[in-house]
């Protein structure tokens, strides 16, 4: 469950990176999530739409653009990616029980 996602996580990123001369650590969260959402942001504004999302293939990680989007501006910022990925990875406890 959340071993595996992070682990897809990871594998993405690293699969993303892998041609270039960057190295990240899976095992920390905001290389990760940074490396991830550079990639979708494909004009390099800081912010990633739906479109952007959707190209870079996010989808398939289970997760919609919307939930992401934490203040549904349509617009998903390296802040609100990175809460929503702690929300799910992090060492947080107690989630839904
Ligand atoms: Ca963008
Ligand atoms: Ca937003």
């Amino acid at each position: 469950m959340r071993l595996t996602l992070l682990a897809s996580l990871a594998a993405a990123a690293l699969a993303w990176t892998a041609g270039s001369a960057f190295a990240i650590d899976p095992h920390d969260a905001t290389s990760v999530v940074a490396h991830i959402f550079d990639a979708a942001d494909a004009d390099g504004d800081g912010a990633v739409t739906a479109e952007e999302y959707t190209e870079a293939g996010l989808e398939r990680f289970g997760v919609s653009f919307e939930a992401c989007d934490a203040d549904g501006d349509g617009l998903m910022t390296m802040g609100e990616y990175l809460a929503f990925y702690e929300m799910h990875h992090g060492p947080a406890d107690g989630m839904a029980s």
